[in-house]
C-alpha cells in the first residue's frame, strides 16, 4: 500500500470524523469541486460484527483520457470497532469503480486513520491499496496500477489541500491558533 497522507490539522478528531464521515459541507463543497455528483449515503449503522458500516454510491468524473468520462462508484465503509470517540478513528473504506475498462479485475482499499493529539488537533492519515480479486495479464495490471495510483494521489493531494483550508477557516478568530 501506499501513504498518501500523514500530517497534523489544528482540527479535533470528533471534528475531522464529522468533516469527512458525515454529510458534511465540506465533503458536499469537495464532491462538487471534484464532480462527483448523484450521491447517496445509507446511515452509520452496527453490524453483526460490532463495527460500524455504511455504503456509498456515486457518479465519478474522470479525466483520464484512456477512459469513459464517468463511472458509478460504490463505497462500503466501516468504521472499526477499536474506535474511541473523539480519540481514535479507524475507518476502511473499499470502492468500486463499476464502468471502467477491467472493473471486475480490481477494487480500492481506502484507511483513513484519525488521531486526537490533543484537545484541538488529530493526526490524519490516509492508506491505500489496489487490491486484485483476480490476476490479470502483466500488461494489465500494471496498465491498471499506473493508471489508478495517479488517480487516487491527485485525489488525495486536493483533499489535503482541501482540508488545510478548513483548518485556516475554523482556527480563524478561534484564538487558539
Ligand atoms: C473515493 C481508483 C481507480 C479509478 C480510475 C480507474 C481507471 C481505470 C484504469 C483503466 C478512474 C472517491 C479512480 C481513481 C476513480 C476515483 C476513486 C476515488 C478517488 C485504464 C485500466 C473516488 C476514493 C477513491 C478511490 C479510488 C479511486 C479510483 O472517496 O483511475
Amino acid at each position: 500500500g501506499r501513504l498518501f497522507v500523514n500530517k497534523v490539522f489544528h482540527i479535533s478528531a470528533e471534528k475531522m470524523f464529522e468533516l469527512l464521515f458525515t454529510d458534511s459541507n465540506f465533503i458536499r463543497r469537495f464532491m462538487d469541486i471534484r464532480k462527483i455528483t448523484g450521491m447517496t449515503s445509507t446511515s452509520w449503522q452496527r453490524d453483526s460484527s460490532d463495527c460500524m458500516k455504511r455504503t456509498l454510491n456515486y457518479t465519478i468524473t474522470i479525466t483520464n483520457p484512456l477512459v469513459g468520462k464517468f463511472s458509478t462508484a460504490t463505497e462500503y465503509q466501516t468504521l472499526y470497532k477499536e474506535s474511541r470517540e473523539g480519540q481514535y478513528y479507524m475507518v476502511g473504506a473499499e470502492v468500486y469503480t463499476h464502468d471502467v475498462p477491467y472493473h471486475d479485475y480490481f477494487y480500492t482499499q481506502n484507511r483513513y486513520c484519525i488521531i486526537s493529539n490533543s484537545k484541538h488537533k488529530c493526526r490524519l492519515r490516509i492508506y491505500t491499496d489496489v487490491i486484485y480479486k483476480k490476476q490479470p495479464w502483466g500488461l494489465v495490471k500494471s496498465f491498471i496500477s499506473k493508471n489508478s495510483w495517479s488517480g487516487i494521489e491527485d485525489y488525495f493531494k486536493h483533499l489535503e489541500a482541501e482540508l488545510l483550508e478548513e483548518e485556516a477557516e475554523l482556527t480563524q478568530g478561534s484564538g487558539d491558533a
